[in-house]
């Protein structure tokens, strides 16, 4: 039961602002590391990270102290002006992870859009690809964000109908099957580039088969086509690995980052490649205000300095075997489960029951009640991606819950 003071937020939320979320109902007030607690004070697990943009934890104490320090000094400039946080930050966060120019934008659908325009220049300047004939392959399934060009090639009708006209030039394959890639890069010599994500996220936590990325780079390189990895969701240790493209250990053309690269303190983006790729990009072909502002850089900065000296990529790696494991043990009794997959701490649970079951909710309302906050996907499908930072035991913890939830619907 919610309370008057719940729902008066809840509805006053509902009434002033736009309607395009089903919320769990739970009003939330303040979180530190892995917990979230609400208006009346109780105490929850957040296994959502804000779909994993909290990777180091809420609040997480040293990114709020550079937070704050920067703000009191300095926080925008524009790129109208040099500053002096820019250049040293970027130098930090390419070397890394490997690339020699960053293109910092704000949201992550801004920098897959940055991504695509990066791409479809370079294949006009540098592939010679025709005028206007340029083509972006994608992968059924994805999300990559809600920009009128990305809704585009989304597969989601609710996610695109009625935002047409829609743009042109991107064809979608079947994710995981390598050879509709190679059958679309044969057919057309106007591809330039494939975008994909190591792992879908919002097409409920689907893992391609080891190899896929690989093999997908090399098609790429054969065909001259920039592998451009969307690692929005995957990127910043959540999956094991700083990337996760590692664990295929690939490097892709070009790298998209988001959520986690700012510890869920400030929207920061951005497009990461080589010299040889960033260099289609002249003085005014593309900017944005806040892209490259100093309190972004500042923050980004430690909280990827934050995430490689706390060894995160290690923790999510172990952590997630752990909550696999656990789900595997108890699944041959508790039939509601189907089966658990996932990498690293980037999970779901696939559920028995059909995908427009109400079940799905249901138990994620039971663990809310018992003080863990995750949400459905695709229907029947619940993902769980605590913080990086959450401790052994207190995923023990999370799992007893979790457990008992489940257990309530068998
Ligand atoms: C919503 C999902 C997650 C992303 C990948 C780009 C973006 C996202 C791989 C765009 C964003 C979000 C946004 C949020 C829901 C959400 C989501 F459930 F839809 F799939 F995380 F799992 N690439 N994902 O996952 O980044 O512009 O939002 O910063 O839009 O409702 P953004």
């Amino acid at each position: 039961m919610l309370t008057n003071k719940e729902q008066s937020l809840i509805k006053k939320e509902e009434t002033f602002c736009s309607n395009t979320y089903h919320p769990l109902p739970v009003v939330l007030e303040r979180g530190k590391g892995p917990y979230v607690w609400d208006v009346n004070n109780k105490k929850y697990f957040d296994f959502l990270s804000a779909y994993s943009a909290v990777n180091q934890g809420h609040c997480n104490n040293e990114i709020l102290d550079v937070f704050i320090n920067q703000a009191k000094k300095l926080t925008l400039t524009s790129r109208a002006f040099y500053n002096n946080e820019l250049g040293s930050s970027l130098e930090y966060i390419t070397s890394v992870f490997g690339y020699e120019k960053m293109l910092p934008m704000n949201s992550g659908a801004e920098a897959v859009e940055t991504a695509i325009k990066i791409c479809r220049k370079w294949g006009y300047e540098i592939k010679n690809v025709e005028k206007n004939k340029a083509k972006i392959i994608v992968c059924n399934g994805n999300f990559h964000g809600r920009t009128t060009t990305v809704v585009s090639f989304s597969s989601h009708g609710g996610s695109k109908d009625n935002f047409g006209p829609l743009t042109k030039g991107f064809e979608t394959i079947i994710y995981n099957d390598i050879s509709e890639l190679k059958r679309a890069l044969e057919k057309d010599k106007n591809v330039v580039g494939f975008l994909v994500e190591p792992i879908q996220g919002e097409g409920g936590v689907v893992v391609p088969d080891d190899g896929y990325l690989k093999q997908c780079k090399n098609l790429c390189d054969k065909h001259n086509v920039l592998l451009i990895a969307d690692e929005i969701q995957t990127g910043v240790c959540r999956t094991g690995k700083l990337l996760a493209s590692y664990h295929e250990n690939i490097k892709p053309d070009i790298v998209i980052l988001g959520k986690a690269l700012a510890g869920g303190f400030y929207p920061v983006s951005g497009v990461l490649t080589s010299k040889e790729i960033m260099s289609v990009m002249k003085v005014g072909q593309h900017g944005s205000t806040f892209g490259g502002n100093p309190l972004a850089c500042v923050v980004a900065k430690e909280a990827i300095r934050y995430s490689i000296e706390h060894n995160l990529s290690q923790k999510a790696e172990n952590l997630g075997k752990i909550f696999r494991k656990y789900i595997n043990n108890i699944k041959d009794e508790i039939s509601i489960i189907r089966s658990v997959r996932g990498k690293g701490l980037l999970n779901a649970i696939v559920l028995n029951c059909d995908e427009s079951s109400n079940i799905p909710w249901d138990i994620c309302l039971k663990m809310r009640d018992y003080g863990l906050l995750a949400k459905p996907t695709q229907g029947n499908k619940i993902r769980f991606a605590p913080p990086l930072i959450i401790e052994e035991n207190q995923l023990l913890e999370a799992l007893k819950i979790i457990e008992d939830s489940l257990r309530e619907f068998d």
